[in-house]
């Protein structure tokens, strides 16, 4: 293990692990396992129905093509990418077992054990956009090919209470769709286990959103302007959703867009919409050969030809900012750098304490190793932990308890005085007696709970506000 980190939860858990450790025998094995997880970076998933773009926005953000995104071809096992030299890849199996794969020129080669045995691959590679973050692509969730479903369930739901190897440990979603979600895809989203402020939702395509690049209104905007609905209607299940136009960022952060490109592109700039239209479906077009014109769409798809053919005038450098400006993923990513990896990075700290949980009920050494949970869990800085965890379990039990308002707000307030609802000049003071209100109504809570979900939030709760009025009293 490495030194102690400056984050005060680190430092408890790491210490709580470098306590179980000094125990020596087989539990400095057990303690270096379980903080192997606690030092690598946090795990954002992607999940979608099936052709909603998900590996397409998976090579944007890694800025490198390395998952799969052809029209015909679907993604068919869940795929793990993270940092690491040299490039590499191994198939871990539904059993734990782990196969390593040959990479040819960067593509991964067939797999030594079908596709239904595999939990999940590894994939390994040089490159600095997964240092912070390591992003899993998953198949499409459909009716249709329940197959591709049915491996992204094993890993993320199913795997989490059976088989625990093989779940892939997500400590953060990203959950796309192209229109409205199904049903179906939000009964998925409500079982996935992950609080909503650890699910961002996009509404990726965006560039084909309503009628279209064709249209009346820009397509881009025209999403952005429902994503608002959307984030109303998915509150209980997602954090914000944000409109994506995945292909545009892909084709500028991977480089696939040359300066020859852009010059046919810029060609076509004094064409009306209309005849631009012609163009695009002429099975002999004049302007531009067959070839030229598909690879334009394929790179920038419609929206990008009818619009980025003007920016194109500027040269390649300048079309790529646009494509990626307006692709929205830089926008996505400030959000999962900041307020996701940071829900990210608490969920983590709980998948480190229940795994040291899990080894009390196994280990020899029971009763010393739930002391230092114990005593993990009692730290002051483990609260919001604590708190992230009571929110789900409160949600999944009952999504219209009013504990589910109080607790988001405590964990997203940036103030004392935000956390008990007041703007944030007040005074400490104030903080307090406001804070022991809410003390005081949640003690009286406690007596007529419904859920056990509840019970246990209401005791981080009363914890959460017993700190504060601590604070203003200093
Ligand atoms: N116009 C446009 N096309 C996109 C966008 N994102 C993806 N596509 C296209 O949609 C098709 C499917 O994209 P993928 O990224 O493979 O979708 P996926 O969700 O990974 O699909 P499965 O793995 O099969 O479930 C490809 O042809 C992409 O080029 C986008 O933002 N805009
Ligand atoms: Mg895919």
């Amino acid at each position: 293990m490495s030194a102690p980190m400056s984050d005060p939860v680190h430092s408890v858990l790491d210490q709580g692990l470098r306590a179980m450790a000094g125990f020596g025998g087989d539990l400095v094995a057990h303690a270096n396992q379980i903080g192997a997880s606690l030092y690598a970076p946090p795990r954002l998933v992607v999940v979608g129905r099936l052709k909603a773009g998900k590996s397409t926005l998976v090579n944007a953000l890694i800025g490198a093509p390395v998952a799969e995104t052809a029209a015909l071809e679907a993604t068919r096992v869940v795929a793990v990418y993270q940092d690491g030299a040299p490039s590499r890849a191994e198939v871990v199996g539904l059993d734990g077992r782990r196969h390593p794969v040959p990479v040819v020129l960067g593509e991964v080669s067939s797999f030594p054990i079908p596709d239904e045995e595999i939990a999940y691959v590894n994939r390994w590679l040089p490159s600095a956009a997964i240092r912070d973050l390591t992003f899993i692509d998953t198949p499409g969730l459909a009716t249709l090919t329940t197959k591709n479903e049915a491996a992204t369930r094993r890993v993320l739901i199913d795997g989490f209470e059976q088989t625990r190897t093989a779940s892939v440990d997500a400590d953060a979603a990203v959950f796309l769709f192209d229109s409205a979600p199904r049903a179906d895809e939000l009964a998925f989203l409500k079982e996935l286990p992950l609080s909503p402020l650890n699910t961002l939702g996009v509404l990726s395509r965006a560039d084909g959103f309503g009628e279209g690049a064709f249209g009346r209104r820009d397509p881009i905007e025209h999403a952005a302007h429902h994503t608002a609905t959307l984030a109303r209607q998915l509150g209980d299940t997602v954090g914000a959703v944000i409109p994506v136009a995945g292909l545009l960022a892909q084709t500028s952060h991977t480089g696939a867009l040359s300066e020859n490109d852009a010059r046919a592109l810029a060609s076509l700039a004094d064409m009306s919409p209309l005849d631009l239209l012609d163009l695009l479906d002429d099975p002999a077009p004049q302007r531009v050969s067959v070839r030229v014109r598909d690879r334009l769409l394929d790179l920038v798809g419609e929206y990008g030809v009818l619009h980025g053919r003007h920016i194109a005038i500027r040269g390649a450098a300048a079309l790529n900012e646009w494509l990626s400006r307006r692709s929205g993923v830089p926008a996505l990513y400030s959000v999962l750098s900041s307020s996701l990896s940071e829900f990210a990075v608490m969920n983590r700290a709980r998948r480190v304490l229940d795994k040291v949980d899990n080894l009390a009920y196994t280990h020899p050494a029971r009763d010393r190793i739930r002391e230092i949970a114990h005593s993990m869990r009692r730290h002051p800085a483990m609260l919001r932990v604590s708190l992230l965890g009571d929110l789900q379990r409160v949600i999944a039990s009952d999504p219209q308890a009013p504990l589910v308002a109080e607790l988001r707000t405590l964990l997203t307030a940036r103030t004392s005085a935000a956390a008990v609802g007041l703007p944030d000049q007040a005074t400490p003071q104030q903080v307090a007696s406001v804070a022991q209100q809410r003390l005081q109504a949640a003690q009286a809570r406690a007596v007529s709970t419904v859920t056990a979900a509840e019970d246990a939030a209401l005791v981080n709760v009363i914890s959460a506000y017993s700190a504060l009025i601590g604070a203003g009293r200093r």
